[in-house]
């Protein structure tokens, strides 16, 4: 099997109350098993068999749909997982808490939209901060894309992701997207995201 599901880095109910254990269980187990069995299969006895996610991604114009939405769905998944952790959120620490006011005026002002993206993404996607040569941005992609992509309409490097899918919040916020976004605040791996800013620079 060229692509696996990997391991997430704590409990399904760690995330609690914020992140319920069931969505997390489904999310993880279902979800993003489902985009990697099914970007398995879109390039069994392709030469993208061999290649990274990453690299897939990045030249994703060459590929069908179903190796986009899939590759895409493992990509980001793979890396929403990291960006979160038990006892997380509050105000950012380290390079990202001045680079965040820097780009954006204040961590209160990135946060506002940050959440707008989140918000305004008709239908499932994403929300995105990028860093890209050495200016962050706040973005969104619908569907499984992401700034990775060439296809991307705002390119960079993810510092921060969040899932905006039903799946991602419905059977505990249900139809109140901006309460999960909320919610999300306390559950931010915020080290993660300043090991990620590091390595874009
Ligand atoms: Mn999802």
């Amino acid at each position: 099997m060229a692509f696996e599901l990997p391991k997430l880095p704590y409990n399904y109910n760690a995330l609690e109350p914020h992140i319920d254990a069931k969505t997390m269980e489904i999310h993880h187990s279902k979800h993003h098993q489902a985009y990697v069995t099914n970007l398995n299969n879109a390039v069994a006895g392709t030469d993208a068999e061999k290649l990274s996610v990453e690299d897939i991604c990045k030249s994703i114009s060459k590929y069908p749909a179903a190796v986009r939405n899939n590759g895409g769905g493992h990509y980001n998944h793979s890396l929403f997982w990291t960006l979160m952790k038990p006892n997380g959120g509050g105000a950012p620490t380290g390079d990202i808490a001045a680079a965040i006011n820097t780009a954006f005026g204040s961590f209160d002002e990135f946060k506002t939209k940050f959440a707008a993206a989140g918000t305004t993404r008709f239908g499932s996607g994403w929300a995105w901060l990028t860093a890209s040569g050495g200016k962050l941005s706040i973005s969104s992609t619908p569907n499984q894309d992401n700034p990775i992509m060439d296809i991307a309409e705002t390119k960079g490097a993810p510092i921060l992701a969040l899932d905006v899918w039903e799946h991602a919040y419905y059977l505990h916020y249900q139809n109140r997207r901006p309460d999960y976004i909320t919610a999300f605040w306390n559950v931010i791996n915020w080290d993660e995201v300043n090991k990620l800013l590091k390595q874009a620079k």
